[in-house]
């Protein structure tokens, strides 16, 4: 069994070697341990420091295109390393890379797909006071909406198993940590919590400007993915606050013009009338926003599968014709086929 610890940076020069070097690079129940680098088009020393302190792949963006591209594109290259178990822990040095072994325990024994190495947020005195509120808030939030056990969202350490890097989607541009929690969900992957404290860090954070970017970017990124992974759940309960304001103040009109003199109140009528159209059309939104889900879920079927393929298969499986190539496709024999499919794990 091979482990790849990722590791995306940007500009951490001073901090990446020591992590590097802290990985155990023997564990239980672990044949192989590497160290996989991502650099995000770092200015400063970043890669050869890595390269240094012995890091076993180290790729490069040409130029910065965040965390969750690094992320997404480190985890790729992880499977094509041939990761059966894939653990990711930040460049600066906040999270105890002796404890990798009892993060991917979960994996190794088959018992969790996705492993969060959760810190205890409310303790972690040297994180700025505001960043770590909004933090407990954004997990609160976040967990008690999807229905998720209530956990450190935003930990970068945990550890993956190859079929959850295969299949979750990063459906963000800002940070994976919330997204990749949503999909896993919503692929029924085993999600496992453990406890990992964590350690200060003293250098500026790479991935927050200042508090109103964060919050701005961070608050954005959640309420997309819950859309995005629980659209009747969101739009639902937009429906159901709206109707029932909508409702109360046409019962309002009822009562007075059942009890009174029949008069007036119209404006209760024509505001509940606009709250209930308004609720309506959120349930809708809803609905369609559901349909949508299912095309996603379909597409995400598609491109695991192909994922798969490529990895089993040493050359493209799209036909030269598609590529503008004369066409060099063969056709294959049924028995062909099925060894292929056999050999994917399709059929027994
Ligand atoms: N690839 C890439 N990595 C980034 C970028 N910004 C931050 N990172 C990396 O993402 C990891 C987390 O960034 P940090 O600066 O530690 O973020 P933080 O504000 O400390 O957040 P927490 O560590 O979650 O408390 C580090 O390994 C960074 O090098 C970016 O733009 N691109
Ligand atoms: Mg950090």
């Amino acid at each position: 069994m091979r482990l790849i610890v990722i590791i995306p940076a940007y500009n951490e020069e001073t901090t990446i070697a020591d992590v590097i070097r802290e990985v155990p690079r023997s564990l239980h129940g672990i044949d192989d341990v590497k160290v996989l680098v991502y650099n995000d088009g770092s200015t400063d020393r970043t890669v050869d420091v890595a390269h240094t302190a012995g890091a076993d792949f180290v790729y490069s963006h040409p130029k910065n295109k965040g965390l969750a591209v690094t992320f997404k594109d480190a985890l790729w290259k992880a499977l094509q390393h041939g990761a059966d178990v894939i653990v990711n822990t930040d460049a600066d040095n906040h999270y105890d890379q002796s404890r990798i072994g009892e993060l991917v325990a979960p994996v190794v024994a088959g018992e969790a797909d996705v492993v969060i190495g959760s810190r205890n947020v409310k303790d972690l005195r040297e994180m700025p006071f505001l960043n770590r509120n909004l933090n407990r808030i954004g997990s609160f939030l976040m967990t008690s909406f999807v229905g998720l056990p209530r956990m450190d969202v935003s930990t970068g350490f945990r550890a993956y198993s190859r079929e959850a890097a295969l299949s979750l989607g990063v459906y963000s541009l800002h940070t994976y940590v919330h997204t990749t929690l949503l999909s896993a969900q919503d692929l029924h992957l085993t999600i496992r919590e453990v406890a990992i404290p964590a350690r200060p860090v003293s250098r500026k954070s790479r991935l927050i400007k200042n508090i109103p970017d964060h919050l701005w970017k961070a608050g954005i990124n959640i309420v997309r993915n819950i859309v995005l992974f629980r659209p009747l759940r969101f739009f639902g309960s937009v429906a159901v606050v709206l109707s029932a304001i909508g409702s109360v103040a046409i019962l309002r009109f009822v009562y007075f013009f059942v009890f009174s003199d029949g008069k007036g109140h119209i404006q209760s009528l024509v505001l509940g009338g606009v709250f209930l159209i308004i609720g309506f059309n959120c349930l809708m939104l809803g609905m369609i926003g559901s349909s949508i889900g299912w095309s996603r879920k379909v597409s995400e079927e598609i491109l695991t599968f192909i994922k798969k393929n490529s990895l089993n298969t040493p050359e493209p499986i799209v036909p030269a014709a598609s590529q503008g190539q004369p066409s060099t496709y063969k056709a294959h024999s049924e028995d062909e086929v099925k060894e292929r499919l056999k050999a994917l794990g399709y059929i027994e």
